[in-house]
């Protein structure tokens, strides 16, 4: 089966050309001078003129099935992978919990049932490790040999998912020594359950409270900390989700003394604020999140700091929790309301409309999207970027297009949109994934099971 994508843009880290694009298999056979081939070489050609011809996007951050607060987030890998599709990401990096007093390589197994036969787009699995003992660091190098080469560690939910100082320097010392890399939820859970108890009980209850109680110094705080015990242990970190100023000052200063310091972003800091978590009438519950929308100044030093690649991915951390009966389990007690937002549709156009209004380059939206996840992840050169040998995993993008977002009409299976009403310029016109199209103009032409495990390598800075 061969495929010939002709006349369009051809997008990479480095910028773009126009070129047609050979797809034979599953993977990219040639990208080569308009016109090199004739049409009749292919089964199938799709003309790509005036359109961008981009890597499938890369969301190394997202929550399917997640079991949170009593909940689950509502998308499954069915539908969340599909959803993916939709927005033009073809592969998901998703985290299996361990839940503590439970094994590390067991939850492996938990994760590889759900996944397993359901997913539209290929995936991988990131190890959240909540119980630091003998054991689980021993589970870490079989993770590694079992294709899950990073794991999440979190200095926030004390209690739950919390990893003290000590437990942090004892996995990073097993990361330094097998060559992972240790991803941080840096927030300073301690100080912020302090603040959280004054809040309700000073009869505080409404969704914005969870914006007051989780302050961006405490989010500056935990990212120096994590970046100093990385500095002890030789480890290297990659910090999650990272939505606060103080953070960014915090990797860039690591970064500039030469730690292996990495951090992404995700579109909700770039575009939504601490204003939409204090909608009345409960409506700020949609945009509960951690860390929390914060104030728009923010915005300004994260668009900076995709330039200046001290963020270097954009992830979008999707954790859908439909407001009626999960968001509402917080109704008069902010800090019961699910942690989480969707979002895995809309990375790639949000992230163009960066592009659009010049905050940042067509190539920066490809390397920030798509080539930066799959280096620092382990999938490079398969995933990442459109060259002979890579699988087909393509996303032809029309610039010029307008689109609304609306809940009405996307494909997460939640019931409110985080970006409602919101404009897009651009929009997806068809996806290849290993190149099968499995979505053409709006229709869905894949299937469940037709994304299959990534089994990833360490990662390519670092190894
Ligand atoms: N952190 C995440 O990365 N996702 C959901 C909730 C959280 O705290
Ligand atoms: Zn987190
Ligand atoms: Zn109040
Ligand atoms: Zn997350």
């Amino acid at each position: 089966m061969r495929t010939l994508i002709t006349g369009g843009t051809v997008l990479g880290p480095s910028g773009g050309v126009v070129a047609d694009v050979l797809v034979e298999g599953e993977t990219v056979a040639a990208v080569a001078t308009p016109g090199t081939f004739a049409p009749d070489t292919a089964d199938t050609v799709l003309d790509a003129t005036g359109k961008y011809v981009l890597p499938g996007g890369i969301d190394a951050h997202t929550h399917m099935e997640m079991p949170f607060g009593g909940t689950f987030s509502a998308d499954t890998f069915e539908t969340g992978t599909r959803a993916a599709a939709f927005g033009g990401t073809t592969t998901i990096i998703d985290f299996a919990v361990q839940p503590k007093g439970s094994s590390l390589l067991s939850t492996l197994d938990k994760w590889h049932e759900k996944a397993g036969g359901n997913c539209a787009v290929d995936y991988g699995f990131h190890m959240i490790v909540s119980d630091v003992n003998d054991e689980t660091l021993k589970e870490m190098d079989s993770c590694v040999d079992a294709g899950v080469s990073s794991f999440k560690m979190f200095m926030a939910y004390p209690g739950v998912f919390y990893s003290t100082d000590g437990e942090i320097l004892r996995a990073m010392g097993k990361a330094t020594e097998n060559g992972s890399m240790i991803m941080m939820h840096a927030e300073n859970g301690i100080a912020i359950d302090q603040l959280v108890a004054k809040a309700l009980a000073e009869g505080h209850g409404e969704p914005v409270q969870h914006g007051y109680t989780r302050p961006p110094e405490l989010e500056g705080e935990a990212t120096s900390r994590a970046i100093t015990l990385a500095k002890v242990t030789g480890s290297p970190l990659y910090i999650v989700h990272l939505s606060a100023a103080q953070a960014l000052s915090a990797v860039a200063e690591a970064r500039d003394n030469g730690q292996n310091v990495f951090a992404e972003t995700c579109p909700q800091y770039l575009y939504l604020s601490i204003e939409d978590l204090a909608k009345p009438e409960f409506e700020g519950a949609k945009y509960v999140a951690s860390p929390p929308l914060r104030e728009k100044s923010h915005q300004t030093d994260l668009w900076r700091g995709l330039r200046t690649n001290d963020l270097s991915v954009v992830s979008t951390d999707h954790c859908p929790f439909c407001f009626k009966d999960q968001k509402e389990l917080g109704k008069g007690d902010f800090s019961k309301i699910p942690n989480g937002m969707p979002g895995v549709e809309h990375r790639m156009d949000l992230l163009h409309q960066g592009v659009v209004a010049g905050e940042i380059s067509l190539a920066r939206w490809v390397e920030t999207c798509a080539t930066t996840p799959a280096r620092m992840f382990g999938l490079f050169p398969r995933k990442g970027i459109i060259a002979p040998g890579s699988d087909a995993d393509i996303v032809i993008y029309d610039p010029s297009a307008r689109q609304t977002i609306s809940a009405r009409t996307h494909h997460m299976a939640v019931d409110y949109s985080a970006y409602e009403g919101m404009t897009i310029t651009g929009a997806v016109s068809t996806v290849l994934s290993r190149g099968t199209i499995v979505v053409d103009r709006g229709d869905y032409l894949g299937r469940p099971g037709h994304g299959t495990f990534l089994s990833r390598d360490l990662s390519q800075y670092l190894n």
